[in-house]
């Protein structure tokens, strides 16, 4: 098979050569940097760039920031409109073949279109019938009939008002991709320091002295993290990754707004940890029992400042380090060399990311990280603390202006006495629930602000007849993906929507520093998308009525008086009402710990036993990752090809060399991939030394026919990084 020539390092020329294709494919590289100058937060991660400062600037002042994903977002908006005569070319059986890179590259979505079960094709309608069908769909069904699910690049004013219409709508159904991502984070931070978020800002990982990076893949993923990484590197500091996959770019990144860095490489990883899919819990207790036997352990500050210590203490001096060992794939030298690196930091940083939430147990994956943490007084104090690598640009912000099943106390309580309402009481279902209901038949309609609910559910035949089985499913969009080819409902609408800096309204993002941006918006590119506020107000006005009383959605479509509600109701978010005045962007208060006085009723931080789960595997079965490559967002793939891991296409399986000898395969195998859930035909296999013997990767979304259903029962997060399959030979 093609196989590409692997680079050495990530970022780099490329960068820059792409950069200059990207701007040609966008009218010009003048006009591509304009669009990226304007003052707008970054479309694509959460780490956070642009706002007042101007585009490609980051919290802390640094420029040029710049990344590949940001490029391609900002491309992406700016393609031409799906030409009308596209709905009777394509019938949807069609745009069922067409890839993921295909569909959103047929162009900005630029009217309502409707399909109904039965006809071959989707059909456009005007807006004022988009809304009434969509309105009289709701008028007719219970609210507890329908489900409201949330992706996390829409603004905070459009996160607060959707959940605010669906809760006066009477349903707590409200749910963001969290449940998908990041989830198990939110809750395992909440249940160590009382707060669900990074406990640092971006200066905080700057000067540690070492960083730990388990589980992502940021020169990919989060490329703005490398200039951090690299930073801490030149000032004599160590980054210890922990990845089944040695990641080319972690190993070596070229970032191109560096010149020493562009020309001769940076070394990333100090220590480059392979540790086995799912293995971390049990690297992380073999790193604290060591930790434990030298004796380097802040015993004052777990006495001072933590609960559950003695139990911590009590469970990994028990624990056994043959079964860590065998557990983690981690040599007992490499554990101990870990142990003594962190015994001598100062200031250390946990960063993780999906390698760490995708498992069923991975809120206990965070809280070990916690442990391990807190056992050297490493969160409470500058330089130090717990760093959550956030996926999408402002899903953090969508979360905490309310966009949960259920709301905060605080939240809750502001939300009935300042605007006078009155809230449901029901639990509210998160996404995986709602799958399930609408399978059931007790939810009958789907409202998706953004995103692709079908494309980043596990189990995608089940996704499939889940949401074709819904009466009505409403998506806004700005492009088409593959959740607008399957799993249509009886009926299927999209609502073509402005980009945030096509807004007519200034509007707000969080970062995973919990720091507010404001951005400007800016002129629309193409006649026909609507703001999301629009509508929404719209929508809400045509449900609930015109009456002024209790919300006067009229009012509602002024971003203004959202942020006004805002800053009344959720905790931190006050400087919202000065902030179209002063256009001050802030820092959330009460989350950045400095200090080891945390968001818990006692202000201590909490210790938790919890234990590696166990990963015993049938002979002839691999543990798979389903993971993103170079040339993706989540379900959207702007390129086919995977550049640092040397792979071209999509349709294939990386095993290590000794897995294709011990199964029988070699490189011009395919294979039928088989898991619990379904299987995937005509795979090719691509032999990958980088991998860990034992583990595969393929990519999501298209391996989701492979993930499994079951949960974490604390955040409700599938497995999507650990399936058990079996390979099949074809031919
Ligand atoms: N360019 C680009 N940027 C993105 C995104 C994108 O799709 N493209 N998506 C955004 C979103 S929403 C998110 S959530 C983030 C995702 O960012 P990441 O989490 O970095 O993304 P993934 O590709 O899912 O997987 C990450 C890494 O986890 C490793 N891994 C897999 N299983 C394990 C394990 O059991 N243990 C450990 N330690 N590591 C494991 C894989 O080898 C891989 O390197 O990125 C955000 N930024
Ligand atoms: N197997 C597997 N499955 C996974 C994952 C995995 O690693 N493996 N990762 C999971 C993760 S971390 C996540 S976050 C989810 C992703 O879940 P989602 O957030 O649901 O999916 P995306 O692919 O990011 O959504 C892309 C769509 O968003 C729309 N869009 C872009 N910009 C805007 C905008 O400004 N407004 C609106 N309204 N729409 C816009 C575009 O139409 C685009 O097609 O997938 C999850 N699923
Ligand atoms: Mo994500």
């Amino acid at each position: 098979m093609a196989r590409l020539k692997r680079k050495r390092s990530g970022g780099g020329w490329h960068a820059i050569r792409y950069t200059l294709a990207k701007g040609r494919e966008a009218g010009g590289i003048w006009k591509l940097y304009r669009a990226m100058r304007t003052k707008n937060a970054c479309k694509t991660c959460a780490l956070g760039m642009g706002g007042q400062r101007g585009g490609m600037v980051n919290e802390l002042g640094h420029f040029p920031e710049v990344c590949k994903k940001s490029l391609q977002a900002m491309v992406a908006d700016m393609q031409g409109a799906i030409s009308p005569d596209f709905w009777k070319r394509f019938p949807v059986a069609q745009l069922k073949q067409f890839t993921p890179r295909e569909l959103e590259h047929c162009g900005r979505l630029v009217t309502p279109v409707l399909y109904q079960q039965g006809e071959s094709h989707y059909r456009p309608i005007p807006w004022s019938e988009a809304f009434q069908r969509i309105t009289a769909k709701l008028k007719e069904l219970s609210a507890e009939e329908t489900f409201w699910y949330f992706s996390g690049r829409s603004s905070n004013e459009a996160g607060f008002l959707l959940q605010l219409f669906a809760r006066l709508y009477g349903t707590n159904n409200v749910n963001n991709c969290s449940y998908y991502c990041h989830q198990a984070s939110g809750v395992g931070l909440a249940s160590i320091t009382g707060s669900g978020t990074a406990t640092l800002l971006l200066e905080d990982v700057e000067n540690a002295d070492v960083v730990f990076l388990i589980g992502g893949n940021p020169a990919s993923n989060h490329p703005r993290l490398m200039r951090t990484l690299m930073q801490v590197r030149r000032q004599g500091g160590q980054v210890i990754v922990v990845n089944p996959v040695v990641e080319t770019g972690l190993v070596n990144f070229k970032i191109p707004s560096d010149v020493r860095s562009l020309l001769f490489g940076s070394k990333i990883a100090s220590q480059y940890v392979q540790v086995n899919i799912g293995g971390d819990m049990a690297l992380l207790v073999g790193i604290a029992k060591r930790l434990d036997e030298l004796g380097a352990v802040d015993e004052v500050f777990l006495t001072q400042h933590c609960q559950g210590w003695p139990e911590w203490a009590a469970s990994i001096r028990e624990a056994r380090w043959e079964d860590l060992t065998a557990q983690s794939g981690v040599s007992r030298d490499q554990i101990d060399r870990l142990a003594e690196i962190y015994a001598g930091s100062k200031r250390a940083v946990f960063g993780w990311t999906m390698g760490i939430t995708h498992h069923l147990n991975g809120v206990e994956n965070v809280q070990a990280i916690g442990n391990l943490a807190l056992m050297r007084g490493m969160v409470g104090k500058p330089g130090a603390g717990l760093m959550p690598i956030r996926g999408h640009s402002n899903v953090q912000g969508i979360g905490s202006v309310g966009v949960t099943p259920k709301l905060k106390e605080a939240i809750f309580t502001r939300l009935q006495d300042v605007l006078g309402v009155t809230l449901p009481t029901t639990p509210g279902l998160d996404t995986l629930a709602c799958m399930e209901g609408a399978t059931a038949g007790r939810q009958k309609l789907g409202f998706c602000l953004g995103g692709n609910l079908y494309g980043s559910n596990p189990d995608s035949q089940y996704a499939d007849r889940a949401l074709s089985n819904l009466d009505m499913l409403v998506q806004m969009n700005t492009t088409l993906n593959t959740g607008h080819a399957h799993g249509l409902a009886a009926e299927t609408i999209i609502l073509p929507v402005l980009a945030r800096d096509e807004e007519p309204q200034p509007t707000t993002q969080e970062s995973m520093f919990n720091y507010i941006r404001f951005s400007d918006g800016g002129p629309g590119r193409l006649d026909g998308p609507k703001s999301e506020i629009e509508v929404i107000a719209t929508i809400a006005r045509g449900v609930l009525g015109d009456n002024p009383h209790p919300i006067d959605w009229h009012a509602m479509g002024d971003a203004k008086q959202i942020r006004q509600a805002i800053a009344k109701i959720v905790p931190g978010f006050e400087p919202l009402s000065e902030i179209d005045r002063t256009k001050a962007e802030f820092q959330i208060d009460g989350r950045t710990f400095h200090q080891p006085r945390f968001a818990t009723p006692d202000g201590k931080a909490r210790l938790h036993v919890v234990s590696p789960p166990a990963l015993v595997d049938a002979p002839n079965t691999l543990r798979l990752m389903t993971v993103r490559s170079e040339g993706q967002f989540n379900t959207v793939v702007y390129e086919d090809d995977d550049i640092y891991r040397g792979v071209q296409g999509r349709d294939v399986i990386l095993l290590h060399p000794v897995d294709i000898e011990r199964l029988g395969l070699n490189e011009q195998s395919k294979v039928t991939v088989e898991s619990d859930t379904g299987s995937l035909p005509n795979i090719q296999v691509h032999r990958f030394d980088q991998i860990k013997p034992g583990n595969a990767l393929m990519y999501y979304p298209e391996a989701n026919v492979l993930v499994g259903r079951e949960v974490d029962p604390h955040s409700r997060t599938p497995a999507f990084k650990n399936i058990v399959v079996r390979l099949r030979v074809e031919g």
